[in-house]
């Protein structure tokens, strides 16, 4: 697993771009061509200035590449299908894959198209671009990887082991679907509210957006108890989703949401990677979930409004 192929150049591909190079072969790929000096900013402030090999899409399928050990996929939730197709061709189908998204959308899809082993991962790294050439570091927090029908274990081990020694703390995990539930359950009650309203996250603890948190968490641990997602604080129920997502606007106060960057950027959201697979379990399992809809509806009609206007 020594030469990693890294799929979509935000935030999270380029942190891996730039902790995995020191130590094995990168090559960044996006649709547009990136600089090949790219600047890191780090968690103290320090700027590290490293080249990297980036290459466009179309680059890398018309010049014949090295078969790469392994491919991320770090695009949004919502490009990520398109983007693997449009390189499949020069990957062998042996390949591993590790998925970054959010949500719940492409990680299944992908895990039943694709022939070689696919890993998922979840992190709760921060970074945020400054620009074509520059990401800033400005979190660290754990990284868990496993593949949802956990047959790849000794894989998930090898990868979590690669991260790590590149300062990406992570560890191999036997219950990815679990954890990527979990994450999607606190996005649902966050990112679309923030989004809507265009306020950092702490805002949502002012009594006028509380109750409507609230009201999204209830639909929530509802569909997450029917799809036998517990809580990850050991505790039952509503009320431990609802001290999660608190706990987390606490610690993330100050941030701007991954989706309140997307509608502030005018581009197209994660709703339906994220409130996606809970509207379409509450169907199944013939549960509530207008507070969903309405949120999906909200954010669908933002996203029209600003995309007509471009
Ligand atoms: O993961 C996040 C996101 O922005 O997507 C949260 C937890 C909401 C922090 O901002």
């Amino acid at each position: 697993m020594t030469s990693h192929w890294i799929l979509g150049p935000g935030a999270i591909g380029r942190l891996l771009a730039h902790s995995l190079a020191p130590q094995s072969a990168v090559t960044l790929i996006g649709r547009q061509a990136l600089p090949n000096e790219q600047t890191l900013t780090t968690l103290e402030g320090e700027q590290r200035v490293q080249r990297l090999n980036t290459l466009t899409v179309a680059e890398l399928v018309s010049e014949a590449q090295p078969a790469p050990g392994v491919v991320h996929i770090a695009t949004k939730a919502m490009a990520a299908e398109a983007a693997l197709v449009n390189i499949a061709s020069e990957i062998p189908p042996t390949t591993p894959l590790v998925l970054w998204q959010n949500g719940f959308l492409a990680q299944p899809r992908i895990t039943q198209a694709w022939p070689g082993p696919v890993l998922c991962a979840t992190t709760t790294q921060g970074a945020y671009i400054t620009g074509d050439d520059s990401v800033v570091h400005a979190g660290r927090g754990p990284t868990f990887i496993g593949d949802l029908n956990n047959q790849h274990g000794a894989l998930a081990e090898a990868l979590a082991g690669v991260l790590s020694q590149a300062d990406i703390n992570a560890s191999a995990v036997d219950d990815i679907r679990q954890r990527l539930w979990q994450k999607l359950a606190v996005n649902a009650a966050i990112n679309p509210l923030v989004a809507l309203h265009e306020v950092r996250n702490g805002v949502l603890r002012h009594e006028a957006y509380a109750t409507h948190v609230e009201a999204v968490v209830r639909e929530v641990a509802m569909i997450l108890q029917a799809e036998g997602i517990q809580p990850p604080n050991g505790e039952q129920g509503e009320q431990a989703w609802l001290a999660l997502v608190w706990q987390v606007v606490e610690n993330t106060a100050n941030n701007k949401a991954s989706m309140l960057q997307d509608v502030e950027a005018k581009r197209p959201t994660e709703r339906n990677a994220i409130l996606g697979p809970l509207m379409e379990s509450a169907k199944r399992h013939q549960l509530p979930c207008a507070e969903l809809v309405a949120l999906d509806l909200a954010l669908a009609k933002k996203e029209t409004a600003y995309a007509s206007l471009s």
